[in-house]
């Protein structure tokens, strides 16, 4: 039997094998992600013994609808990872270095008042902070704090249709993803403004990052430049390449 430390990643064909004839269309989920991620898989029964786990939590996940008041857990102080791990589609000597001063958010598709939003004046929303764990599917989570104004907040004052089914992303790295309307309107979701890191560390996201609990990693954009509302799913950079579009609990 194979005794060698193995990550997440070495697993990933054969969890998407299973996850397809399992799952079809739901995701991996995030608390299976947690687990995977916070141990060191030993050997192939390993593998197995978690993946029957999945399925039955998947089972569950499948049972019930989304439910907007399920909550992510919250962390304490003492459980930050640092330092705060970066990842992005790049190396992180690339990643961009926004203006704040020049930055405006910009806003299109269902939303009532679209003008640009300075930094400044998404500074004056109310503003809230929280301590959560980031699960990216390359196998690995940390423990981050996250500040900012709750996104059904800033969704109401700009007059987005929440009836509409999804929030789309645009980032300065040409990044993109999207989530739908009620993991959007979730209580835990961010528009962040605060990250992880030492003061004057940018590349979490400056100058906003949309923080999403409930999702996993890539769901979670990073130096947003754009936010839209529409019914046509926008789909996204990991999610045109394959990746679960729902990725979250
Ligand atoms: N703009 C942008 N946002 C992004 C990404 C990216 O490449 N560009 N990567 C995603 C992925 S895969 C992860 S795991 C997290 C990492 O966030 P962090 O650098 O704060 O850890 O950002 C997400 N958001
Ligand atoms: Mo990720």
């Amino acid at each position: 039997m194979k005794r060698h430390k193995t990550s997440l990643a070495d697993f990933r064909p054969r969890i998407e094998r299973i996850e397809r004839r399992l799952f079809l269309k739901q995701s991996l989920s995030l608390g299976a992600l947690t687990m995977l991620s916070g141990c060191t898989l030993k050997d192939d029964d390993a593998v197995d013994r978690l993946l029957f786990a999945m399925s039955r939590f998947n089972d569950a996940a499948q049972a019930a609808l989304f439910n907007p008041t399920k909550l992510a857990p919250i962390y304490a102080e003492a459980d930050l990872t640092t330092p705060f791990p970066f990842n992005a589609y790049y190396d992180e000597a690339f990643a961009p270095v926004i203006d704040g001063d020049a930055y405006r958010l910009q806003l299109s598709g269902l939303i009532e008042r679209k003008r640009p939003w300075p930094l400044r004046e998404l500074r004056a929303l109310p503003q809230v902070s929280q301590i959560t764990r980031l699960v990216c599917v390359e196998g690995w989570s940390a423990i981050g704090k996250w500040g900012g104004v709750p996104f059904r907040i800033f969704l109401e004052r700009i007059g987005a249709d929440t009836s509409a089914r999804y929030v789309g992303f645009r980032c300065a790295d040409n990044y993109s993803t999207s989530i739908d309307m009620p993991s959007a309107l979730h209580p835990q979701t961010l528009l962040a403004l605060d990250f992880p890191g030492r003061p004057g560390e940018t590349k979490y996201g400056f100058p906003v990052k949309v923080r999403i609990p409930t999702k996993l990693g890539f769901k979670n954009p990073k130096f947003v430049t754009e936010i839209f509302v529409t019914n046509d799913n926008p789909g996204g950079y990991w999610e045109d390449k394959g990746y679960n579009w729902f990725s979250g609990s």
